[in-house]
């Protein structure tokens, strides 16, 4: 990196046309590449749209957000010292301490002199002359770089559905992924929420104990395992933190990227006391853990269906209204829609200031001056809640206006469903990387293990590239075609491509329905992304 160069970037320079690398987004993920692209001697700016690192943990300040993988197994792995020094206080770490270690990385590593904040990457153009890309922000800023790395979240572009009368609505509304940095108090108030995913079920109860009413209004059940959350146990933290690389190498041989276990005797050979017992003991244990109680739960329908069974017996057991307790129960794959990871959430139905309102056959009609309109029922709100999730995968990077070679745009290119190779790159688009794009497992795994392997990998390959004297790196077609092909034929292995969710884009009208995360199984994507490098960076065309 020249000085003039790195200087310019640390200047804050609202233009610079010698950057070699645009980084977008500061959170896990384009903290992680800022750190590793300084290493390797690259001139590296960050653009963010908030106004903090975090990402994710920035942005998702709802009551009772928290990461659903256990603390232990969801931290940057890339430094020893960062990992013995920090300490999570409970089994499953609540937002304000994850966006504290956010935080705590940034300063450690000294991050935010390349970072700009407030900021919204809105055009990134590659020039075919140059070889370069050239990038608008929001604030008027010119940027050139060699390279793009998009570090924008799976789960980042919040989706608001359009219902008519949402600007008539005169309290206040929130969505789960925007949410005030100061916090939001509904004592007193009646508070309508929209939505039962992960975001609703975390922030529901919270919400209840406080607002004088809270109506929800669900569209599909989901199923949840309890968390069990607690202090974490410093023994345990120890006896990890002793020999880390132990339980990460485990990890990484999961198809989840989670150490869990996973028993693969086949569900419907045990019989219904011993299944039963499994199931127990594995929701006596709490987390995604359940999800290893038999091998083959996302395989075989007739396993699945003694699961989801189990599942709803447990709802029956602690709602005291048979009919909420039938309303609160799903009817589709267990596991098909992102397994939720709940604390007293269906135990929340059971308090006098909460109903359950059932929008599957009748969709809500419309917001109101006063509140909203469902079931031909006029409901009145101080405020609304959405907890209505993401345009996931493909929302934040196509909310920015992405050209390629010849001035193709990614929009057009992944009119029919996203198109990359490995979750990483998209031919036609040089230079430019995904980071957990569509394609790779990422949403199907622990996030930041899969951020990092990926950031890795992007770093080493830009090594490669400037060793090799090489200007640029571009996804051969045949071989992203190949890959497409792979994602489409194993997602069809699996029950869980078979039901409306955000994995294949349901949950946002018009949208194509592809399912968009690789389901091949984390170990097999690492071997791949290996593979590849051994092999010269095998399909791609190196210039
Ligand atoms: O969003 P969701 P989320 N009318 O899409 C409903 C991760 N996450 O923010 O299922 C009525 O899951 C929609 O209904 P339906 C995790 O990966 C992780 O909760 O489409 N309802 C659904 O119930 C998670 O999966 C953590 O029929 C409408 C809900 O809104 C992902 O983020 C915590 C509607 C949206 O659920 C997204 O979770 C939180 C409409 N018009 C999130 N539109 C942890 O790690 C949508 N819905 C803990």
């Amino acid at each position: 990196m020249s000085e003039v160069n790195a200087g310019a970037a640390h200047a804050g320079a609202q233009s610079e046309s010698n950057l070699d690398l645009i980084i977008v987004g500061a959170g896990f993920a384009g903290m992680y590449m800022l750190h590793r692209a300084r290493g390797l001697g690259l001139a590296a700016r960050v653009f963010e749209a908030g106004s903090g690192v975090g990402g994710t943990w920035y942005w998702n300040r709802y009551p009772g957000a928290r990461c659903d993988v256990e603390s232990m197994q969801y931290s940057y792995q890339f430094s020893d010292e960062l990992a013995a020094e920090w300490e999570w206080s409970e089994r499953y770490s609540p937002q304000p301490e994850i966006l504290e270690y956010a935080n705590h990385v940034a300063d450690r590593f000294d991050l935010r002199g390349d970072m700009q904040f407030d900021t919204r990457v809105e055009r990134a153009h590659f020039d075919e002359a140059s070889g370069r890309w050239n990038v608008t922000t929001s604030d008027g800023g010119q940027w050139s770089a060699q390279f793009v790395v998009m570090a924008t979240g799976c789960l980042s572009s919040a989706n608001k559905p359009k219902i008519d009368g949402l600007e008539s609505f005169r309290g206040d509304t929130y969505h789960t992924g925007q949410w005030p940095h100061e916090g939001v108090d509904f004592t007193g108030k009646r508070v309508g929420v929209i939505g039962t995913g992960s975001s609703a079920i975390q922030s529901i109860p919270i919400m209840a104990a406080q607002a004088d009413h809270l109506t929800v209004f669900q569209r599909t059940p989901n199923y949840m395992v309890p968390a069990h959350n607690g202090a974490l146990d410093q023994g345990y933290a120890a006896e990890v933190k002793a020999d880390y690389g132990a339980l990460r190498d485990r990890a990484r041989t999961r198809p989840g990227g989670i150490d869990i276990e996973i028993n693969m005797a086949p569900a419907m050979e045990a019989g219904d006391a011993a299944r039963r017992e499994v199931y127990e003991s594995k929701w006596a244990r709490g987390g995604f853990g359940f999800m290893g109680a038999y091998g083959d739960l996302m395989l075989d329908q007739a396993a699945n269906d003694t699961a989801a069974e189990f599942v709803r017996g447990k709802i029956r057991d602690v709602v005291d209204d048979p009919d909420v307790a039938d309303l609160l129960s799903p009817h589709n794959i267990f596991g098909c829609k992102r397994l939720c990871v709940d604390t007293n959430y269906w135990q929340t139905y059971n308090r006098s200031n909460v109903k359950l309102i059932d929008v599957s056959e009748e969709p809500i009609e419309r917001l109101t001056p006063g509140g909203l309109r469902a079931r031909g029922e006029d409901f009145e709100f101080d405020a609304i809640v959405f907890a209505t999730g993401f345009d996931a995968m493909t929302g934040a990077l196509l909310r920015i206006d992405i050209q390629g070679v010849g001035g193709e745009k990614l929009v057009d290119k992944w009119a029919e469903g996203p198109k990359s190779y490995l979750g990483l790159s998209v031919a036609g688009f040089p230079n430019l990387f995904t980071v957990t794009g569509p394609g790779s497992p990422s949403v199907l795994t622990n996030m930041l293990p899969s951020i990092e392997q990926h950031v890795n990998w992007i770093s080493d390959c830009l090594d490669y590239i400037r060793q090799h004297g090489h200007a640029q790196i571009n996804p051969e077609a045949v071989a992203e075609e190949d890959w497409v092909a792979h994602v489409r034929e194993t997602a069809g292995l699996s029950l869980r491509a078979t039901c409306s969710s955000w994995y294949v884009g349901a949950n946002i009208p018009g949208k194509p329905r592809v399912f968009m995360p690789y389901m091949g199984g984390y170990p097999a994507y690492l071997e791949k992304c290996a593979e590849v490098v051994e092999n010269g960076y095998q399909g791609f065309a190196l210039t």
